[in-house]
């Protein structure tokens, strides 16, 4: 097995995670972080300076001057290979979206089997954001048109993808002089793809510009379909009990954990897994029933909307299989290890593969189909209770956090002003004052090339401190799951004096779950609805806010990241630079990665920067929130200035005496 000597509190901050590495090192397995230790990168490869675009390559520049074969410079090179990402991860979060839409168009029209629409409210919003009339029709002939009108965006071939009116309108205008308002989706993707095909556009900032294009076809196109179908589906997220981590796996029932992307598959298991008929099969197996767990975004899906347990993130797929207690892993799409299926060979587990799209040799093929998708479901997790008598030793570490997800921009803009004054005004009004000192949006997935959860979560940790309100998605927002930060009380002992304050008089953790990574199209959301509010400036790259992907290792990571600064954001990523040259050896090798920087926020107002050390994101981000917030006029952040208010300060007091509690309240009583 190992060849170098691995310590697991060196691969992962979570104690529930190093107990399973021991336990892989006790049997001999590998795992992605004992494989990211043995694989060192290339490092021309990874510093984008080598291109295999053509037969006439691969060709790999390591010195100064030097060009391909065919004459294309490194920034060539480098933008080539950044927007063939871009594409790619557009393209990934913009199918699901494009599946989700399909599946609104079946259900409306009676066509699947256990969908039904079960957020009206959010369906007749958006259909009238559109045009698309609401008055006296039923549910299905609104929810028919909308998806109409959202299949259509995909091929649309000229014009402006219809959601991106959904931006401020100041971002609106920019992107139209700038040329980059997405035409269709699909359109925006393919195009990346010829013009990075040989001999096609070889001028690094016009590629990058329709990397901008290509990104924002992502977020304000298909990721914001894929999040806002999930919702009028599923419904739409609001606080609910959770818990996350391994712990939550259990020994007298059927595990079932399902992994991967699009909630339709894993929504219509946690519907099957509550009928009866399934219950008495997973009796009739001697197992007390089915207990259902989540991995990666799958997990947010399912634990934002029913309060499904999170078994972990990306790095905890592998982990779940080592507790030798998971009769099936399902997956759909993206972030799928093919290591499980080898993996998986070591124990009783059944890794079960459901999309048209995803198959991997080794693993059972089950193909979902929303059409059946009820009965489809069921013989999933018939396959995995007639496993459970196979299962062989278990060891599940007792590690889990319980937490409060399902913070969707509509619940934040309800808990801030309640049902008749819904708004966002409590919250900018607290940026204002300087109680909130800004926003962060700290995403993203893990990265075995990192200590696992760790960059993430002391970057959270940090940014609380300085009163930074945090909102999170993805794999991010479980390694603070699994931290506990998520827990109202339970969090706040750790967070600023001013947003102490406004958690505990509001009733909110300090991190809010915002759901997964296509749901990063609320954080945009809720960015815009506190530019419409007013006092925060009238554009997104106005905000006092920042967002981090300390750990992101995924094509739709940059995709998210591009859109973002397109809209105006700074984001942060950690570790380095897919385009970051050697410009310690190679004169000019940076220009790209100057130009995310320096070129887009001369463009866009927004910039993408990655930094290794953990203590200059968070310097980073502060001193770009401190910075906006000197140019919109507030007062600078003063963290002395609030903090005394509150239930903190309530309980405090209710602990004195009378007199003293008065004194303390009104000051010495007066003699007379
Ligand atoms: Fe080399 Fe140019 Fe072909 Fe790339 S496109 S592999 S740089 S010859
Ligand atoms: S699953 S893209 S590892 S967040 Fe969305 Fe997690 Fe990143 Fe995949």
């Amino acid at each position: 097995m190992a060849k170098k000597d691995y310590r697991p509190e060196d691969l992962s901050a979570d104690p529930a995670a190093q107990q399973m590495l021991i336990r892989a090192e006790e049997l001999g397995l590998s795992t992605a972080f004992t494989r990211a230790a043995e694989l060192s990168p290339c490092n021309i490869g990874s510093a984008g300076m080598c291109c295999k675009l053509c037969g006439m390559g691969p060709c790999r520049l390591t010195k100064d001057g030097q060009t391909g074969i065919c004459g294309a410079t490194i920034d060539t090179i480098q933008a080539r290979n950044l927007i063939r990402a871009i594409a790619a991860g557009s393209a990934a979060h913009s199918d699901h979206g494009r599946d989700m839409a399909f599946t609104l168009k079946a259900v409306a029209n009676d066509q699947t089997e256990g969908y039904i629409i079960r957020d009206v409210a959010k369906l007749r919003r958006l259909a009238q954001f559109y045009g698309i009339p609401i008055e006296g029709r039923h549910p299905k002939e609104i929810a028919n048109d909308l998806a109409d009108l959202y299949i259509a965006q995909f091929g649309q071939q000229r014009g402006e993808v219809v959601l991106t009116k959904r931006a401020p309108a100041k971002r609106q205008k920019l992107w139209r002089e700038r040329g980059v308002v997405p035409r269709g989706i699909d359109r925006e993707v393919v195009e990346a793809l010829h013009r990075t095909h040989i001999g096609d556009d070889q001028d690094p900032e016009h590629i990058l510009q329709h990397a901008i294009r290509t990104a924002l076809a992502d977020g304000w196109g298909g990721s914001l379909i894929a999040s806002d179908v999930s919702d009028i589906l599923f419904g739409t997220p609001a606080p609910i009990l959770g818990q996350a981590n391994l712990g939550v796996l259990k020994e007298d029932m059927v595990n079932v954990v399902v992994h991967g992307h699009e909630p339709t598959l894993s929504e219509m298991i946690v519907a099957a897994s509550q009928d009866p008929e399934i219950i008495a099969y997973a009796q009739a197996a001697g197992a007390k029933g089915v207990n259902l767990a989540g991995i990666c975004c799958t997990a947010n899906e399912i634990l934002s909307r029913q309060g499904i347990p999170a078994a972990g993130n990306f790095l905890h797929q592998e982990l779940a299989i080592l507790t030798g207690a998971v009769e099936a892993m399902v997956v759909d799409v993206q972030c799928v290890m093919q290591a499980l299926v080898m993996l998986a060979e070591n124990f009783h587990t059944k890794i079960i593969t459901t999309s048209p799209k995803v198959r991997i040799k080794g693993a059972t093929h089950i193909e979902f189909d929303e059409h059946r998708a009820l009965t489809v479901a069921k013989q999933i997790l018939k396959t995995a209770i007639d496993n459970f008598q196979n299962r062989g030793k278990v060891h599940i570490p007792q590690v889990k956090e319980t937490l409060v997800p399902g913070f969707s921009h509509e619940y934040i803009n309800y808990m801030l002003g309640g049902s008749y004054r819904g708004s966002f005004r409590p919250l900018n009004d607290a940026i204002m004052a300087g109680r909130i000192r800004g926003v962060a949006a700290i995403v993203g997935c893990n990265n075995p090339r990192s200590k696992q959860d760790w960059l993430h979560t002391y970057v959270t940790q940090s940014l609380l401190l300085q009163d930074v309100l945090v909102v999170e998605t993805g794999c991010g927002a479980l390694a603070s799951a699994k931290l506990g930060l998520m827990l109202g009380e339970a969090g706040l002992e750790k967070v600023g004096p001013g947003l102490r304050e406004v958690c505990e008089a509001i009733g909110i953790p300090p991190v809010l779950h915002m759901g997964s990574c296509v749901d990063n199209t609320r954080i945009l959301t809720v960015l815009t609805q506190m530019v419409e509010e007013g006092g925060l400036g009238d554009d997104i790259n106005m905000v006092p806010a920042v967002g981090l992907a300390p750990e992101w290792m995924s094509e739709k990571a940059l995709a998210i990241a591009t859109y973002c600064v397109a809209s105006g954001a700074y984001v942060i990523f950690g570790g380095a630079s897919p385009v970051g040259g050697m410009p310690d050896r190679v004169e000019d090798s940076d220009l790209v990665l100057r130009y995310l920087s320096e070129g887009w926020e001369r463009l866009y107002g927004g910039k993408l920067e990655f930094v290794e050390d953990a203590d200059e994101m968070s310097r980073r981000g502060l001193e770009h929130i401190d910075k906006k917030r000197a140019a919109l006029g507030l007062p600078a952040y003063d963290p002395k200035r609030f903090g005394r208010s509150g239930d903190a300060r309530i309980l405090a007091l209710e602990a004195l005496p009378l007199r003293e509690r008065r004194a303390a309240l009104y000051g010495q009583p007066s003699k007379n």
